[in-house]
């Protein structure tokens, strides 16, 4: 009963079993699609779903977009609505994920990325925890190195890409550990598999900067924003060993899917002393605080479901 019924897809919205592609699709054979991950939150005291930071994730589309020369025939706003639309005509009433995807479309034969059609498509599912560990998580750190701006930007939330997450989630998984932690090429941290990470060390909060090869997260952005606003902690950007994970106070993972995960092991140590650090106890607690809808300073960021459709209707 709480199945997806519907997607957009060519242009409108139609019954899910209609939204298919040709196996001759060109983003099939070769990834050339770029995709978001976006989550709407229940808030049942408002009977609301809020979807949260709704445009940055359009933006980060058509920017992924534009690196694979997709030309899309919507704005960002345009997008936004159409989310929305899709979203009150399933009627959830629970957290929901949102997946748009741009892809080139064309049913042809040939690696190249211009001269291609170009088309735009989404569904929601309903769905809730991506990593299921309220004691802390375990990350180990991948044999497998992170894609490099000048083999495929990270940067752009490519399809193709995915396969360098995949495999370090899979050797993560089949070693024992919740997550992986990939490593640029030159050793450094870049972030796990598909989701960035912050330290904590002497009271200060770290992540990999933007030239690290990593996606730049908006739930990096969002937690960059509240540890200034509400924990007067600025957010330092700067290249990370490995070894600076075992000795490390706090570590957690952050991202849409991901939300905010604490780790407690790396590479089967404890990580500070094995338990959930303060910092990334406050951050996790704003955090849900925040993408529900229950913080009206930030109620900013979550753009209602059902409103809108009143509004629209
Ligand atoms: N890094 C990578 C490689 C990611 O895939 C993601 C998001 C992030 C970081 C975090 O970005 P953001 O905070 O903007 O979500 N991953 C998607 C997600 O929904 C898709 C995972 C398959 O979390």
């Amino acid at each position: 009963m709480n199945d997806n019924r519907y997607a957009f897809f060519g242009g409108q919205i139609v019954p899910i079993e209609q939204a298919k592609v040709s196996i001759m699709t060109h983003a099939l054979n070769y990834g050339t699609g770029c995709f978001e991950g976006i989550r709407a939150y229940w808030n049942p005291e408002a009977e609301e779903l809020y979807v949260f930071r709704l445009k940055e994730h359009f933006e980060r589309l058509l920017r992924s977009a534009r690196l694979l020369l997709i030309e899309l025939p919507y704005t960002a706003d345009e997008l936004c609505a159409i989310t929305l639309e899709l979203l009150a005509k399933e009627g959830f009433h629970q957290d929901t994920y949102i997946r748009p995807l741009a892809f080139k479309s064309q049913p042809v034969v040939g690696v190249r990325l211009h001269d291609l059609e170009g088309d735009f498509a989404m569904f929601c599912v309903p769905f809730g925890k991506y990593i299921e560990k309220p004691e802390g998580a375990s990350a180990g750190v991948s044999s497998w190195r992170r894609i490099e701006d000048n083999t495929m930007p990270a940067r752009g939330k490519i399809t193709g890409s995915y396969v360098n997450s995949a495999l370090a989630k899979t050797e993560a998984m089949a070693n024992g550990f919740d997550e992986a932690v990939v490593l640029n090429a030159d050793g450094h941290i870049a972030e796990g598999s598909a989701e960035n990470l912050m330290i904590v060390r002497d009271g200060q909060l770290v992540t990999t900067p933007v030239y690290a090869n990593i996606l730049e997260g908006i739930t990096r952005a969002t937690i960059k924003h509240i540890a200034k606003e509400q924990l007067g902690l600025d957010l330092v950007e700067r290249q990370i060993d490995r070894s600076e994970l075992y000795v490390a106070d706090e570590m957690f993972f952050c991202g849409t899917g991901v939300e905010v995960v604490p780790v407690t092991r790396i590479d089967h140590r404890p990580l500070g002393d094995g338990r959930i650090g303060p910092i990334s106890q406050q951050i996790y607690d704003l955090y849900f605080r925040i993408v529900r809808g229950q913080e009206p300073r930030y109620m900013n960021w979550c753009s209602p479901v059902y409103q809108h459709a009143t509004q629209a209707a």
